[in-house]
């Protein structure tokens, strides 16, 4: 065999491979997930379990690629809901918080002292609440297809223990980009500003803000300690669940049996992510605490003073949020 034959079989085998890599990449289908925490965190992993889960139940012909820290939007994560509905990315494992500027019922889950407890929160996702804030999701674009959680969110500063709504006077607090936050912590006389998540940790390390507010794991895992947030209370004033969803578009593009893997696989992730954040709970106090983190407690008078200082917020926003729904989730946390 000459050397031209040599090199143009191994060409021909190249062109082969190619060929195969091609014919099979057109039938295998990759979907973009965007998320605003990595995989350091329980969202993150929240989404990476789901790719799992689906790469497994598929044989790899659908994927999912998760991409956090909000990068599909540059980090404004207030933006990623319209960028799922314009097509810009294809799915999502989203906060209620980032989502509800375009969607106006998922304030409910960010009205101060409402939701208090895990059983509420299961009570009000898993009921009759939970449908109608999936059919406000369905109803603006958006596949919604299972829950998750990135938690109960709790208040630090750098200046003093917290424990009475005066103890907020006046203290800068970063907040998310919802407006509902900026009435809640204008009620309790502290000075909040918005700020996505990417811009929040260099202004707490400057000092431009004084407090934040988020949920133990992503303290924990933030190091948000270092930044010198060295006071933390838990008060639990609303719990952030987090929505797995897919664009309509691409969810009309698959077969039933591909929307059958994709919720499954999404349900399974998300119950899988809500009981091991649940569970870190204890764990990620006690290494903030170690961390010399001094964390208050609120007795059941101190509590009720928080409750009193915000009721404002929620004859301001029961009306957006939908009075169906507010009654819907007021009976499912009652009877829990
Ligand atoms: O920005 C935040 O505080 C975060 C990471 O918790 C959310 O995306 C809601």
């Amino acid at each position: 065999m000459t050397l031209t034959r040599h090199l143009s079989h191994a060409a021909l085998g190249l062109a082969g491979a190619a060929l195969l890599t091609l014919t099979a990449s057109a039938q295998a289908r990759e979907l973009s997930v965007s998320t605003v925490l990595s995989d350091a965190f329980p969202w993150g992993q929240a989404a990476e379990k789901w790719a799992e889960l689906l790469e497994e139940r598929s044989g790899g012909e659908l994927t999912l690629r998760v991409y956090p820290n909000a990068q599909l939007v540059s980090g404004d994560q207030t933006r990623e809901f319209s960028a799922m509905r314009s097509g810009l990315i294809d799915a999502a494992v989203g906060s209620t918080i980032n989502w509800s500027p375009q969607v106006p019922e998922l304030n409910l889950f960010s009205l101060p002292f409402f939701i208090p407890d895990t059983a509420a929160v299961d009570a009000v996702t898993q009921g009759e609440a939970g449908e109608l804030v999936f059919e406000a999701i369905a109803r603006r674009g958006i596949m919604p297809l299972a829950w998750g959680e990135n938690g109960f969110r709790q208040i630090s500063n750098s200046s003093g223990p917290i424990s009475a709504p005066e103890d907020l006077e006046g203290l800068k607090i970063r907040v998310v980009g919802s407006p509902l936050f900026q009435d809640t912590f204008a009620a309790l006389g502290a000075d909040p500003t918005q700020m996505s998540w990417t811009d929040a940790q260099p202004a707490l390390t400057t000092g431009a803000v004084d407090g934040q507010e988020n949920p133990l794991s992503v303290f924990d895992v933030a190091r948000i300690d270092q930044v010198g947030q060295e006071y933390l209370t838990r008060w639990n004033y609303m719990n952030d669940p987090l929505v797995f969803a897919v664009s309509q578009q691409v969810w009309g593009s698959l077969s039933p049996e591909e929307q059958t893997m994709l919720r499954e696989t999404a349900q399974e992730a998300g119950a899988w992510e809500i009981a091991m954040t649940r569970e870190q709970e204890s764990e990620r106090l006690a290494a903030i605490e170690e961390r010399g983190v001094t964390v208050t407690e609120l007795d059941e008078a101190e509590y009720q003073a928080f409750v009193e200082a915000t009721m404002s917020v929620h004859e301001k926003w029961a009306s957006r949020i939908g009075e169906d729904l507010m009654k819907a989730a007021q009976s499912a946390i009652d009877a829990r």
